[in-house]
């Protein structure tokens, strides 16, 4: 039995017993060495054993600040006790029924919620899946079928899996793609928006956007723009004002389906619901995964009804697709969200910790640009003065930090950004405490 309640509370502090990796670690890697395909590498050399809100305890005890969620999935906190209540009670009820046999009311809520939830006041439907991936690959598939064309755009800097179809709309060669291709064929990458190195203004970067959509591929050939609100792996990219709603209008006029990828940056990772929103998007189709489920693994791609049912009965779906359990626990975010006014806590974790890291850039001239919304902030690094990329610099400062019981990711296209995705159970007291840990880290460089 894994009563909860038999657990030891976990104090809500970092705590570095061991040497990291330590003994335990080190021993279970020996293990994974030799089982676990070389191809799933880990970021940091730890095994995890805990988690609650925004702690980590690994196998030797040590006890880190996770800034990082599992990039972006325990967003309302590791084993949140709401979470872990309603998937419990769904496992005991009903673990599997497969919807496209034997459909269930979970997965009806969540539809309903994501209707309810998602920007725009307009008629939407939805189909669950089980990883952002998927999602992606089925707003493709609709998108087609409804527009009767083939092309696929996405930006240069995006991230959107590692299927391969969305191996080919993924941007970044390494790690993802290198020597696994062919990739699936119609996908057209365009220029963007990334302020800190094109300085351009929105108007002009959408300008540039759709001469290629125009010139390269031809409206009339575009099924739709799959776009991230912010670049979450392209390493937290911000676009330039009124860049992605001219983008958007551009698709309008034309017939073409707006997607905005929001897997890394909804679910309440900014403060609003969904980054469409700070922006002035209302997509005609949005994609979720990552936080919608609290750690279980569920995706959806919600949109305009006429769009979403444009595919066939019988044309969407698969085994493991909305089960019972993650809908469930996503019932559970949804509600969670609302109850703890949670959007107020990731406009709070902005007003703590962007200040913070703008005190940090003005000591440390390796910091080029602070940036992003929410609870999803980078830094990009640079040598001092460049544009030049300085990724080394990065991994000792990541490094650093974990040995002192932070745990930060990375992201970026030129592997230069540090990236901040902490839950919004994250007090204030721990992020300070861990910029604090990036201050000595920076200042060690
Ligand atoms: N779209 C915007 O961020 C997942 C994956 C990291 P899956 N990003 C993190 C890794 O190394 O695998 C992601 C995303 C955006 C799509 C995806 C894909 O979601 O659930 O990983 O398939």
């Amino acid at each position: 039995m894994t009563d909860r309640a038999e657990l030891p509370p976990i104090p809500p502090s970092r705590q570095v017993v061991t040497a990291i990796p330590g003994p335990r670690s080190l021993a279970l890697a020996e293990r994974r060495a030799a089982v676990v395909a070389a191809g799933v590498s880990s970021a940091v050399p730890v095994f995890l054993e805990r988690g609650h809100g925004a702690i980590v305890v690994d196998v030797d005890g040590n006890r880190f600040i996770d800034l990082g969620s599992g990039i972006g999935v325990t967003t309302i906190g590791h084993t949140d006790d709401a979470v872990v209540a309603a998937a419990s009670e769904q496992l005991r009820r009903l673990t599997h029924g497969m919807f496209t046999i034997s459909a269930y009311e979970s997965y009806v809520r969540v539809a309903e919620l994501l209707a309810e939830h998602t920007p725009g006041d307009h008629a939407k439907k939805s189909v669950l899946l089980n990883s952002g991936a998927e999602a992606v690959e089925n707003a493709v598939k609709i998108a087609r079928k409804h527009t009767g064309r083939s092309a696929i755009a996405v930006l240069e800097h995006a991230y959107h899996g590692r299927t391969n179809l969305t191996m080919a709309m993924t941007y970044k060669a390494m790690p993802y793609k290198a020597g696994f291709g062919p990739f699936a064929p119609g996908i057209h990458h365009v220029p963007g928006s990334y302020p800190f190195r094109d300085g351009l203004s929105g108007a002009d970067a959408a300008a540039r956007t759709i001469s290629h959509l125009e010139k390269a591929i031809g409206a009339s050939d575009l099924a739709a723009v799959v776009a991230e609100p912010i670049q979450g792996e392209g390493g937290f990219i911000v676009p330039a004002e009124g860049y992605l709603a001219a983008i958007q209008d551009w698709c309008t006029a034309n017939g073409v389906v707006f997607v905005a990828d929001e897997i890394q940056s909804g679910m309440a990772r900014t403060g609003r619901l969904f980054a469409s929103e700070h922006l002035g998007l209302v997509p005609d189709v949005v994609l979720t995964a990552k936080g919608i489920a609290g750690g279980l693994p569920l995706a959806a791609v919600t949109g305009r009804a006429e769009i979403m049912d444009a595919a066939h009965p019988g044309g969407l779906g698969g085994t493991f697709a909305g089960n019972p359990v993650a809908a469930a626990a996503a019932v559970a975010v949804f509600a969670e969200i609302e109850r703890r006014d949670l959007l107020a806590e990731g406009r709070r974790i902005e007003a703590t910790l962007r200040p913070a890291l703008l005190d940090l850039r003005s000591r440390h001239p390796v910091i080029g640009d602070v940036r992003g919304l929410g609870a999803m902030l980078a830094i990009e690094l640079v040598h001092p003065g460049t544009l030049d990329p300085d990724p080394a610099a990065l991994a000792s400062v990541v490094r650093f930090a974990l040995e002192h019981g932070v745990l930060v990711l990375t992201a970026g296209t030129y592997g230069n950004v540090l990236r901040f995705l902490p839950s919004l159970a994250t007090t204030d007291e721990q992020l300070l405490d861990a910029v604090g840990v990036l201050d000595e880290a920076f200042a060690a460089l």
